[in-house]
């Protein structure tokens, strides 16, 4: 089997070999100025363990190009500020493109076919290059028949790193999703439209890194840093720690100017989550992530203390170095009003990647698949430079987690209360919700905005800002 042993000692540097690619390729191949070499990714159709019980056919992954047994998608290591390239060759038997969530990169770059690249077919190949302005915790997925492509495996992590960043005494990257099997280890239908028109359709195997409960030896008294990627389709967790202390220290990549204690956080699909756990001092007591919701815990990950204490201190933990950023000017905004509701229009539109054949949701009434060769007019024109107001508004009774392509927003205010005023591409609009999200359109480009239920993206829930 690919996948990691269960129980992986994880400590310091020896992070980047176990679970990434080299950072320093450019390095490697040649000056700092010239093109960095380009990581090969193969999209390939493979099998593998993820119930425990039977092997899974027609999973779908992403590969390091050579790899003989490939199983959860690498981490990609980048560098804030240093160019990166990828050579995407798609060994599927369908088309794909690959996004790169949360990455404020050029629209050529951003893996939307038709808006902004073309479908990458079987057999065929695209060259991906950009420079990632932020470090933090990011991910990859596709967006061309995404429910099926992301459903059957198709996500993996991306770290971009700050050389400025303190170092932890051990880090673990968690890649959290579910997946739709029957008894038998089998995909079982992606989704049922009854619950596609609700909440979204959940899956029945739950993992993390495709491994149900892995477990993980980390320093004991140590600082373990946790990189947790949101990345199923449907499930929205409510995430603490059992068994120890924890601060986060990002949230969505962007580092939190002060860290907070961990009580208990939200993170849905896209979504990240960055946090500092100290370890308990005595060898072998075990540190559990749960999930919460909605109410019974379920551990996802179990982490044991092992060694001599390092006997740490959690209010030693600094916050990380600010990403550059564009403070948006909000007495200048212009307001865009985004409703976002159910619709009753039920047509199916065909589309080379693929289509659920209904339409249950609309941003401004208008329902679109986002990946279809006939797009609707953009949600807003917006002039480069320039700051906006999303005034977001959620009419459904269910919550949406909206996120932006390309460039980040600042959360200004909400109708739920007081807001963190937490820069971000993904915000969880709760039911009846009225947001503000302020942006500063510094990137010129089409980027689409949809919610990351991919269901619900799927059947309507998609738009785009065009800024030039
Ligand atoms: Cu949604």
């Amino acid at each position: 089997m690919p996948l990691l042993s269960r129980r992986t000692l994880i400590q310091g540097s020896a992070v980047a070999a176990a679970y990434g690619i080299g950072a320093g390729i450019a390095g490697r191949f040649g000056t700092a100025s010239a093109a960095p070499k380009p990581v090969g990714i193969d999209a390939v159709l493979t099998e593998g363990m993820i119930d425990g019980k039977t092997a899974t056919k027609k999973l779908m992954t992403y590969a390091l190009a050579g790899t003989s047994e490939p199983g959860l998608a690498p981490v990609l290591r980048m560098r804030k500020g240093e160019e990166f390239a990828a050579r995407l060759s798609n060994r599927l038997d369908e088309p794909t493109t690959v996004h790169w969530h949360g990455l404020r990169i050029p629209n050529a770059m951003d893996g939307v076919p038709i808006l902004t690249q073309p479908y990458v077919y079987p057999g065929d190949g695209f060259d991906y290059r950009f420079t990632p302005p932020d470090a933090g915790t990011f991910w990859y997925h596709p967006h061309c028949n995404t429910l099926t492509q992301i459903g059957r495996g198709m996500t993996g992590v991306i770290v971009v790193e700050d050389p400025k960043d303190a170092v932890f005494d051990a880090e673990v990257v968690l890649n959290l999703r579910d997946w739709r099997l029957g008894g038998d280890g089998q995909f079982i239908d992606q989704y049922k439209a009854r619950d596609a028109a609700k909440s979204g359709t959940f899956g029945t195997v739950r993992t993390a890194n495709w491994q149900s409960q892995p477990d993980y030896d980390v320093p004991a008294g140590g600082f373990l840093r946790l990189r947790i990627v949101a990345s199923d389709v449907t499930r929205i967790y409510n995430l603490r720690i059992n068994g120890a202390e924890a601060v986060i220290i990002a949230i969505d990549g962007q580092p939190l100017p002060r860290t907070t204690p961990l009580d208990m956080s939200v993170i849905a699909p896209g979504q990240r989550l960055d946090l500092v756990v100290r370890m308990p001092e005595s060898e072998g007591a075990s540190v559990d992530l749960e999930d919460i919701r909605p109410s019974r815990p379920k551990t996802i990950a179990r982490f044991r203390s092992i060694g001599a204490s390092l006997k740490r201190d959690l209010g030693d933990v600094a916050p990380l170095n600010p990403n550059p950023g564009v403070e948006p000017d909000l007495s200048s905004a212009t307001e865009v009003p985004l409703v976002l509701s159910a619709t009753a229009e039920n047509s199916a539109e065909n589309s080379i990647c693929g289509s659920l054949g209904f339409s249950f949701w609309a941003i401004n009434k208008v329902a679109w698949t986002g990946d279809s060769a006939d797009p609707t007019a953009p949600l807003a024109e917006m002039k480069l430079g320039r700051t906006y107001l999303l005034n977001l508004q959620n009419v459904t009774p269910h919550a949406h987690p909206i996120h932006l392509h390309g460039m980040n927003f600042k959360v200004v205010s909400s109708s739920t209360g007081t807001v963190a005023p937490l820069i971000s591409d993904t915000y969880l609009i709760l039911p009846d919700e009225r947001v503000q999200l302020a942006l500063v359109a510094d990137n010129p480009g089409d980027w689409v905005f949809h919610c990351h239920i991919i269901e619900h993206q799927k059947t309507g829930m998609t738009g785009y800002l065009r800024v030039a």
